[in-house]
């Protein structure tokens, strides 16, 4: 018969292995795998040419109020790829024709709390269809200030809509050294908050509807691309083997992990038996 400490003992590991599993397979539902730059972007605001994207990732999610949980929704897709300096991003996001207003604007930005209710650090990027870009920071809650004069504008980026969808191309230093940016390194992952409530760094996108005056964003989590051998063959659109094998090899290291853990579980349960 097992006593009451065995029994404690056995439900807290029990919990330590159901929280583990949990935390590793409850993914970011938006994550955008940025790849390694092959092609140059122009920064127009479009699909310049066939290869300029091609070489870039995707992810599609809706835009919303309400940090994606409210109308209006927009159909987005986001396409990310980096450099050892910089990022760039591709917007495209469908827009009904009758609301279509000149002086709506794309967006990024990163939210670093805490713990508390202020933050360590902000970012904000703004691109629009005409005029420079915009750099913020010092976000206090409802309030951004731009980045000049204490920083730099290190935004770049336009767009246009061409009647069903608008498109923005922005490119931004991964770590601009200005202390009024995000500070993105390769191969790292960023922004696990997928809810306002989450205190974890967020990093949303979105557009700003400059008739109505509010935002209609979501939540992403992006990871910046490494440079490795792959990176210098353009991939064409597919997954190079490279790519594949690298897969491939995440998932077996995940499969070993779980069993490593569940075994340890099985081990301890029959000692404690
Ligand atoms: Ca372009
Ligand atoms: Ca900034
Ligand atoms: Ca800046």
């Amino acid at each position: 018969m097992m006593n009451a400490k065995k029994l404690v003992t056995l439900t807290l590991m029990v919990l330590t292995v159901t929280q583990t599993v949990y935390v590793s397979l409850c993914e970011h539902p938006y994550i955008l795998r940025s790849s390694w730059l092959v092609n140059p972007v122009y920064l127009d605001g479009d699909i310049t040419d066939a290869k300029e994207w091609i070489d870039a990732e995707s992810v599609e999610l809706d835009l919303g109020t309400n940090y994606g949980r409210s109308p209006p929704f927009l159909e987005t897709k986001l396409w990310a790829k980096n450099d050892l300096n910089n990022l760039y991003l591709l917007y495209r996001i469908e827009f009904p024709y009758g609301s279509y207003d000149l002086d709506d604007q794309a967006f990024i930005y990163y939210l670093i709390y805490n713990g508390t209710s202020g933050f360590i650090a902000t970012d904000k990027s703004i691109i629009g269809q005409l005029g420079s870009p915009q750099d913020q920071y010092d976000y206090d809650g409802s309030i951004w200030t731009n980045d000049v004069p204490t920083g730099i504008n290190n935004v770049e980026g336009m767009g246009h809509y061409d009647g069903t969808f608008y498109w923005f191309e922005l490119k931004k230093p991964l770590d601009s050294g200005d202390m009024c940016d995000w500070l993105f390194e390769i191969g790292e992952t960023y922004g696990y908050a997928s809810s306002p409530i989450d205190k974890s760094d967020h990093l949303c996108v979105g557009l700003y509807d400059d008739s109505q005056d509010y935002n209609i964003q979501n939540f992403i989590q992006l990871v910046i691309a490494k440079p490795s051998i792959a990176n210098f063959t353009p991939v064409g659109g597919e997954l190079a083997p490279t790519q594949k094998a690298e897969i491939i090899r995440m998932l077996l290291f995940r499969l070993t992990i779980y069993l490593t853990v569940i075994l340890c579980c099985i081990i301890s349960v029959k000692k404690l038996i």
